[in-house]
């Protein structure tokens, strides 16, 4: 099901500091930058390699509110790593053959994430306390549709 690890997403307070020091510490190159209202993040993609289905990335995460998921999580937690992204291939047929198995959905349906993937998040208290998100990349092959 999983084909690649998509991105580690990473909470922080200032993501034009965080992309600083990320590109220049790991020689990474920003792809993608995007202000994501629905899901209350400003956000940038590090590029790292090419895999199956699509790229492996960091993505450096800013809150627009603290109010928002991002938000939340840095004043109880502070700055650090926010979830896993693993690139599928069929981000809603992997949604329902993961809640078969009893794992809490966070989305009834894909919701449009960074580069016009399809995402959807699964509720970390089901997997082992960590916030496990979808990836269907856009150049995965199969139609994007439903965002
Ligand atoms: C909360 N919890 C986490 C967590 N956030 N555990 C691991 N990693 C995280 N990031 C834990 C809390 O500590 C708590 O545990 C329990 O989950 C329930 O939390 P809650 O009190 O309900 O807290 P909320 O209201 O902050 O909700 C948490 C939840 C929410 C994961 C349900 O953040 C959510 O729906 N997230 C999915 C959407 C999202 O994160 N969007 C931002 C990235 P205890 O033990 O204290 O009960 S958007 C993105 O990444 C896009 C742009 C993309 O990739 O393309």
């Amino acid at each position: 099901m999983f084909m690649r690890i998509d991105h580690i997403g990473i909470a922080c307070h200032d993501l034009e500091e965080k992309i600083e020091f990320f590109s220049r510490t790991f020689e990474l190159t920003v792809v993608a930058r995007e202000v994501n209202e629905e899901q209350g993040v400003k956000e940038a993609m590090l590029h790292i390699a090419d895999g199956a289905g699509g790229g492996s990335y960091i993505q450096l995460l800013e809150p627009l509110s603290e109010d928002s998921p991002v938000g939340k999580f840095l004043a109880r937690r502070g700055e650090g790593v926010h979830h896993v992204a693993f690139g599928v291939n069929d981000v809603a047929d992997a949604m329902a053959r993961i809640n078969e198995k009893g794992v809490r959905l966070l989305d009834e349906r894909p919701r449009h994430g960074s580069m016009n993937s399809r995402i959807a998040f699964l509720h970390p208290k089901d997997v082992g306390g960590m916030l496990t998100e979808l990836v269907q990349a856009s150049d995965s092959g199969k139609p994007s549709q439903n965002v």
